[in-house]
This record gives C-alpha cells, structure tokens and sequence, in this order.
C-alpha cells in the first residue's frame, strides 16, 4: 500500500526536495510551510505524480499544529514517515551581541517545533506500532564553530531528542533516525543574513557544495530501507568539507 510522508519546510531546499522525491517515488506527500503560495506551486507540480495535501502553519504556533494536523482529511490522515525538516539558523553572532528575537526564533523553530509536529503524529504512530521519523539536525549538532552558539545549541538539542525519541519509540517499532548535514546550498544563508544575497552567496563560494537533492536522495535511501533496518545518525558533508570550519576552497 502507499505510504503518506509529512515533510515540514516542505516551500524551499531540502523539504522541498524530499517531497520531490517522495512523490515520484509513490509516496503520497503532505506538505507544510507557511508559505502557502509556494505550497500550492508545489502541490500543482507533484499532483502529476501523486497525491498531494498542503498544511499552511508555523511550528511556533502549538494550537496550529495541532489543529491543522489534526485535521487532515482521512486519506493523508495515516502519516507513515515524518521528515521534521523545517528550521533555519537567524543570525551569525558572538554569543556577547546575540539577539534576543534570533535566539527566539532558533529555539521556538528549530527545537520547539520539531517538538509540536512530533507530539502531534507519534500518538497515531504509538497507537498503530508503526512509522519512522527522521529529525534533520547538521554538523552544527555535532560540533561548535565560532558565533554558532545558539544555533549549534538548538541542533545539539535536536541531536539528543532524536535519541530520545529513539530510546521512548523503541517499544513500539518505531524507527527514529537523524541526519545531519554540512553545508547545502539552499535559502538557508539567505535566511541567516536576512536577505544579505552577496553575504549569502559567499558561504558556498570556491567549492562545490552539498545541493538539497543531495540530502532528498539519501532520506529517500534511509525510509526505503527494510523495516529491520534504521539508519540512526548520519553525517553527511561535501567532499571539500572536512568540518565546521575547515572548508577547501579554490
Ligand atoms: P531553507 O531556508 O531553504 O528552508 C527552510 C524551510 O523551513 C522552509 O521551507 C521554511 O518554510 C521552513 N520554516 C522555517 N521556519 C518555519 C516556521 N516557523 N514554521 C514552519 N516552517 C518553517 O533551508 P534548508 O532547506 O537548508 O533547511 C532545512 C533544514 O536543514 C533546517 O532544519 C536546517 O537547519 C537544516 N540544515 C541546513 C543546512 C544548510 O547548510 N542549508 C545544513 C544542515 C542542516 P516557510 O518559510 O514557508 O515557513
Ligand atoms: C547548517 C550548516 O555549517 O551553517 O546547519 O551550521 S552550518
């Protein structure tokens, strides 16, 4: 039977990309965002393929999840996999100057949000003893760079909720997996400098940086792994990455 995929940031970069190839994969696909414009391009584009369901909310916001999750008409309403993607760094700062809003947004997105779609799906999933969340984190998880600290802070906690969540699920046969990239060449930086777009574009210029299809591809490889397999944590960097900080450049 086809399987129903949920994927948060699903309006640009990786989300996007994972519903791409979700939905040319036979997957039916429901995808979130706020942006609702770019939702319906994308349900428009993937309806060739499969069917499609969008949710307009902001993960900030517990009632909307909630509401609109549960909501979801009866077709999408059995959420096979969850792709908790939707995040984004605010700010490059010495901890000293930080702002307070940016702190704000990284936690109540990056960590808080992730924790609302959860709470929102893993009842259905606990119920039925079935369904694989997968928690996209990235190397800032894993490691500290200079002026990350909050950011890198909100990833390590998503680092050790997808343990967590691995360590509660395990009883009922849920798999829980992380992936965490390095540096992938989406809206991300666009974001992070506030539309600064030549401070945006320095950070992927000189080497061949990871692309979102990159990371679409290797979610698609880790939820069509038998059901005895779960990839748990996974680093994944362009070869001119070898860290953080350590980047070879032309
Ligand atoms: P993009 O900026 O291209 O995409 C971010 C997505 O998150 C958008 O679809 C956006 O949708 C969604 N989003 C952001 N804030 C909210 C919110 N408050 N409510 C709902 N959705 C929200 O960045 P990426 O694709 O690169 O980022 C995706 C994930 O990958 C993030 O968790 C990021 O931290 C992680 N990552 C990115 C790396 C990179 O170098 N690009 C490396 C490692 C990890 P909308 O604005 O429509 O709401
Ligand atoms: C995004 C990659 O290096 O900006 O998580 O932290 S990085």
């Amino acid at each position: 039977m086809k399987k129903t995929a949920l994927i948060t940031g699903a309006t640009s970069g990786i989300g996007k990309a994972t519903a791409q190839i979700l939905a040319r994969n036979n997957y039916k696909v429901i995808l979130c965002g706020r942006r609702q414009d770019r939702l319906t391009e994308l349900e428009k584009e993937l309806s060739e393929y499969t069917e499609v369901h969008t949710l307009a909310f902001d993960v900030r916001d517990k009632e909307a999840v909630l509401e609109r999750i549960n909501s979801l008409p009866e077709f999408f309403s059995v959420i096979d996999v969850l792709i908790n993607n939707a995040g984004n760094a605010h700010g490059l700062d010495p901890i000293q100057t930080g702002n307070l809003d940016d702190w704000d947004a990284m936690i109540d997105i990056n960590v808080k949000g992730l924790l609302y779609v959860s709470k929102a799906i893993i009842p259905q999933m606990t119920a039925r003893k079935s369904g694989h969340i997968i928690n996209i984190g990235s190397t800032a998880a894993k490691e500290v760079y200079p002026n990350g600290n909050v950011y890198c802070g909100t990833k390590h906690a998503v680092d050790a909720i997808s343990q967590g969540m691995r360590i509660d699920l395990n009883p009922f046969g849920i798999r829980v997996g992380a992936i965490h990239p390095g540096m992938v060449e989406t809206e991300f930086s666009q974001v992070r400098f506030k539309g600064d777009a030549d401070r945006a574009s320095n950070v992927y210029k000189g080497f061949d940086p990871l692309q979102a299809e990159d990371i679409a591809d290797i979610i698609h490889f880790v939820v069509s792994r038998p059901y005895h397999v779960n990839i748990a944590d996974l680093v994944v960097m362009s070869t001119a990455q070898a860290s953080s900080t350590i980047v070879k450049r032309d």
